[in-house]
């Protein structure tokens, strides 16, 4: 019977250039050539080690991107990438934590919501919550129906779940993430149901 326990096997970075020595100066040819390759390898290489955990891209997403309208169904399609960028440490929607985003939409409409996580470390989920005091265990669902399933585990990496609901009440709300500890760390941003007007997105 295996008695020990199988850890996981640390690799190097990606693109490694290996125990090769180092060469006498070489300031042109094949030699410069290389060593700016091996530059290159390695500043990608930390690239991808410092956004380990971050997933994503470094790109926090347009507003366009993250809202979508179909004025005659009144429906909108809201975006949400869990961990879009480093921001806040991969705590962020779209790029956006902390309260940065605030999505307008107008009560009766109805909200659709296509929630990704971009995180290689970290699983993520989608809600919409009560504003109440922020907490590590998260917050009552403000709609029926307003997260992905599971929530408090979330999401693996790239991994997508949908869900719909109506914002049927006028108020602020928030946007979370509901796995423990993640809103308390900066994981959420703003939901306004509005009496009136068209949705929109400020960042
Ligand atoms: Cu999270």
């Amino acid at each position: 019977m295996e008695g020990s326990v199988r850890g996981a096997v640390a690799t190097g970075p990606a693109g490694h250039p290996g125990a090769e020595g180092e060469t006498g100066a070489v300031p042109k040819g094949r030699g410069a050539r290389r060593r700016r390759a091996r530059a290159t390898t390695w500043t990608l290489a930390a690239v991808a080690v410092a956004c380990a955990s971050c997933g994503g891209g470094s790109h926090a997403l347009a507003s366009s991107a993250i809202l979508r309208t179909d004025g005659a169904d009144r429906t909108v399609a809201l975006r949400l990438d869990a961990s879009a960028t480093g921001a806040l440490a991969g705590f962020n929607f779209d790029g956006f934590g902390e309260g940065r985003m605030r999505v307008h939409v107008p009560v009766g409409w109805r909200v659709e919501v296509t929630c990704t996580n971009e995180s290689t470390m970290l699983t993520h989920s989608c809600a919409v919550v009560e504003d109440r005091r922020l907490s590590p265990y998260g917050a009552s669902l403000a709609f029926q129906g307003a997260s992905t399933p599971d929530p408090t585990a979330g999401l693996g990496f790239g991994k997508t779940a949908r869900f719909a609901f109506v914002a049927s009440r006028v108020g602020t709300y928030r946007i979370t993430c509901l796995v423990v500890g993640h809103e308390i760390d900066g994981m959420w941003d703003w939901l306004t149901v509005t009496a009136g007007g068209r949705p929109y997105v400020t960042t």
